[in-house]
């Protein structure tokens, strides 16, 4: 059985997302990672870089990387048009959710949750969440710019756009004003039947 690692409310309820798309079984694995579950010998035996999302496949091997897990749900079960056979277009939801995980996760919310990976001194936090803050409303306002006025980020639901959700939903629970477009995006998220499923599982009211 497929086994996810995963914390609640973090990046990986973006592949909480797929999978619940997908109906897929899966056994759910919680790390705690403000309890340093992530630092502890039998996780790093699984993934040494100390990072959720980890999707351990039948086989035993694990992947890491939502980037990397999302392409292998997408390409392993076809069917749900998760994402696109046609290269330039497959090409554009990667350029999204590459975009989403590494600036706007990555540069922009990591600076406000975890202030001490960008300074020593405690005296700078408030500067690099401010950093953080003003990455993440650049980049939002940019991907907004090329969503389109209605829908998914590129026709049908896919791995972009459960990418852009987890950042969209840390947003909207933070002082993060969602640019217009963004926001009409998460709205019509929330009204997908397996984002209120996961939402509720991992503790929050969806909506
Ligand atoms: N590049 C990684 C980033 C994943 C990441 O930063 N995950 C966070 C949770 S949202 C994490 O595991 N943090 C561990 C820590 O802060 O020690 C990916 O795409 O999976």
């Amino acid at each position: 059985m497929l086994k996810l690692y995963m914390t609640p409310g973090s990046c990986s309820t973006g592949i909480h997302i797929l999978l619940e798309e997908l109906d897929l079984v899966f056994e759910a694995q919680i790390v705690n990672l403000l309890a340093g579950d992530q630092h502890k010998p039998e996780f790093l035996a699984i993934n040494p870089k100390a990072t959720i999302p980890v999707l351990v496949k039948d086989d035993g091997s694990a992947i890491t990387e939502f980037q990397a897990i999302a392409y292998w749900l997408a390409r392993t079960y076809p069917k749900a048009g998760l994402l696109t056979t046609d290269p330039d277009q497959a090409a554009q939801a990667i350029e999204l959710m590459d975009y989403v995980v590494v600036t706007i996760h990555g540069q922009g919310f990591q600076r406000l949750f975890v202030p001490e990976k960008f300074a020593t001194d405690s005296a700078q936090y408030d500067q690099v969440k401010r950093q953080g803050t003003a990455i993440v409303n650049q980049a939002l306002a940019l991907v907004a710019r090329a969503l389109p006025e209605q829908g998914y980020a590129f026709g049908g639901f896919g791995i972009a756009d459960a990418a852009l959700f987890y950042v969209e939903f840390w947003a909207d629970r933070s002082d993060i004003e969602l640019p217009v477009r963004c926001r009409q995006h998460y709205q019509l998220m929330l009204t997908r039947p397996a984002v209120r499923r996961v939402l509720m599982e991992e503790g929050y009211r969806p909506g």
